[in-house]
């Protein structure tokens, strides 16, 4: 995995303001007052050539709703661009459509993102964008799912937060332990801290038993059992052991056992 040292976020939107509350809470805000990421909201809006202001029209052919039209989006992008370049940029940044008619969002794609430099991210509203403005500005046309909503702004969000926790000093060192441990293709096992009982639910005696081994065992089968309840299709990808295996072997036949 190549990481880039920082990274530049922008964001050509019609609601800037939705973009820069969300990033600049919590950990992503914290990552941009410390210089690892930046993130720029830039309003289509402000490059209209129109008196109104309006940004949309009728599709042609006709059909509900309203299209965002190329100039204005053309326009933004091109302003971006220049000044991308001027701040030193050698390639092209990759600009990222959101739009659920897209390739899937997935950790490996976060991952190959997370090495660029500068990333332009264009949200769109209404029912779609000019099919021209997405020819000229060569994008990639990401979703994040099997559902839709109601613009880009969220899935840019969502893509930015995944792509930031993988730039260097973005996350503390705790918190970056995590990264190794989690994986190996399996759901999280569940976490407890204090009290030890809450409204009659206790805590799991064996995580009390300061038994590190048994400990460890129990969360990989809680992982394993998890993954087989919600995620049975990481399954197949998981990287179990020869105990682990034998273990999920007896998980399934119960189930078997279980379903007839
Ligand atoms: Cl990227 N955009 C919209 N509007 N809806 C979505 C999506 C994107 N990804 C999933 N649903």
């Amino acid at each position: 995995m190549l990481i880039c040292k920082y990274m530049n976020f922008y964001v050509m939107t019609l609601f800037p303001e939705m973009i820069l509350q969300g990033m600049s809470q919590s950990i992503t805000g914290r990552a941009m007052a410390k210089g690892a990421i930046s993130v720029e909201a830039v309003n289509i809006r402000d490059y209209t050539n129109e008196r109104h202001g309006h940004v949309d029209d009728a599709p042609y052919g006709g059909g509900a709703g309203m299209v965002m039209q190329a100039q204005p989006i053309c326009d933004c992008y091109e302003a971006l661009l220049e000044r991308i370049r001027r701040q030193g940029a050698e390639k092209k940044p990759r600009v990222i459509y959101l739009t659920p008619q897209g390739r899937v969002f997935d950790q490996s794609y976060a991952e190959e993102l997370a090495g660029e430099e500068n990333l332009i991210f264009l949200c769109g509203h209404y029912e779609g964008v000019d099919e021209r403005a997405l020819t000229l500005l060569e994008t990639e046309n990401v979703s994040i799912g099997d559902y839709v909503l109601t613009g880009g702004e969220l899935p840019a969000m969502v893509m930015m937060d995944c792509i930031s926790r993988l730039v260097p000093g973005v996350l503390g060192k705790e918190e970056s332990a995590d990264i190794e441990t989690f994986h190996d293709g399996l759901l999280e096992y569940p976490q407890y801290t204090r009290p030890e009982v809450y409204r009659d639910l206790r805590v799991p005696e064996i995580l009390l038993s300061g038994h590190h081994g048994n400990v460890e065992k129990w969360r990989r089968e809680q992982s394993i059992e998890r993954t087989l309840r919600f995620r049975p299709d990481l399954l197949p990808k998981a990287r179990l052991t020869e105990k682990e295996q034998a273990y999920l072997r007896g998980l399934l036949a119960e189930q078997e056992l279980g379903g007839n």
